[in-house]
């Protein structure tokens, strides 16, 4: 029985459409999706604002907030529970050059629309955290903005979004690029400076990805503890990745099963889930998979977590400290490696 609740966003099944080619699946229904998650074992959703509220750009706020509470009584028919929404500011016209810190007024203040709708659409799903994944904020012609200028811009808007709301959360989704070529936020070091210099850093923390981590050349189990030792890890997006190349999101464990033990390990060990945080998985299937293969990703991510949290509880410790005091790390490199071969 895992001690965690996970979490999973609609975006996670998709119809195998990239950058190089058409869709390969079909597409499934929100409704289809959300009753499969439930089935699968996920009891919390993970929203973009136009997930919840498709169009949302032609609606009135009024409008925005009804079509929220519609989905809200569709998460109640699967008695699911919303864990968060995103401000989707990559996709749109006003977002070309980011949102926050775009260099036109009127694409910024767009941006802080689609924040404030996000928060509005939050209340009606009953959850109080956002995600800022912020894609395109940062250089992509590296003289065209300041750094500093734009590290401020971020600073402010998520100032605004503290004042809009006295109780909604922020949670920064750190990734040091792509689709942006240099970001402004990249690491969970980043965001913690961020949230430092927020008018109330309590409500202002992370959302560690794997591989996001990967891609910044750190290790996602050392980034989630860094978080943890200051209260800051809202919500994680675990997955894997194959190098440092571009975001392939695969399932977790996948590529490096010593790495995400590890992420599984400081989870478990600093008590993750105590505050009521889900452990969402951000994961893609492969171009290849069939339609009645959709959820497998999923279900194989779930199954490869549960199956590390069991190897987690059994993890010996008091060999651990005994290999520790005489300092055989070699010995204990091939303890954890022996207990997840299943030699142990
Ligand atoms: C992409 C991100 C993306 C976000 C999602 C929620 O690299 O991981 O999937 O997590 O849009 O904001
Ligand atoms: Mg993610």
């Amino acid at each position: 029985m895992s001690k965690f609740k996970f979490s999973v966003g609609p975006w996670n099944v998709h119809s195998g459409a990239d950058s190089y080619g058409p869709a390969t699946r079909d597409e499934i229904s929100f409704e289809e999706k959300i009753k499969r998650f439930a089935e699968i074992g996920f009891s919390a959703i993970q929203f973009h604002d136009d997930d919840a509220v498709p169009g949302m750009n032609d609606l009135t706020e009024e409008e925005i907030k009804a079509e929220a509470r519609k989905v809200k009584a569709l998460l109640d028919k699967y008695g699911l529970k919303a864990e968060f929404v995103a401000p989707r500011l990559w996709m749109d016209p006003h977002t070309i050059d980011g949102g926050y810190m775009s260099t036109r007024k009127e694409d910024r203040e767009f941006a802080m629309w689609r924040s404030f709708r996000s928060i509005d659409i939050a209340r009606e799903l009953g959850c109080d955290l956002i995600v800022l994944w912020l894609a395109r904020e940062g250089t992509l012609c590296a003289e065209s903005k300041s750094p500093v200028w734009a590290t401020k811009q971020l600073v402010s808007a998520i100032d605004e979004m503290l004042d809009y709301d006295p109780t909604i959360r922020i949670c920064i989704e750190p990734k040091p690029n792509e689709p942006i070529d240099r970001s402004i936020c990249g690491t969970m070091g980043h965001v913690l400076a961020v949230s430092a210099a927020t008018k109330d850093p309590k409500r202002v923390g992370g959302n560690l990805e794997s591989a996001h981590a990967m891609l910044a050349g750190l290790d996602p189990a050392h980034e989630i503890g860094f978080a943890m030792a200051f209260d800051k890890l809202f919500t994680v997006h675990l997955n894997d990745q194959n190098g440092i190349k571009f975001d392939q999101d695969k399932s977790f464990g996948v590529e490096n099963l010593r790495v995400a033990f590890n992420q599984v390990r400081v989870l478990l060990e600093n008590g993750y889930g105590k505050n009521g945080e889900y452990v969402g998985l951000d994961v893609k299937a492969m171009r290849t998979t069939t339609n009645e293969d959709s959820y497998k990703h999923l279900e194989n991510s779930l199954n490869i977590f549960k199956a590390l949290e069991e190897k987690a509880e059994r993890f010996d410790y008091a060999l651990r400290d005994e290999l520790v005091a005489k300092r055989d790390f070699e010995g204990l490199e091939m303890y954890t490696m022996r207990l997840l071969m299943g030699l142990e």
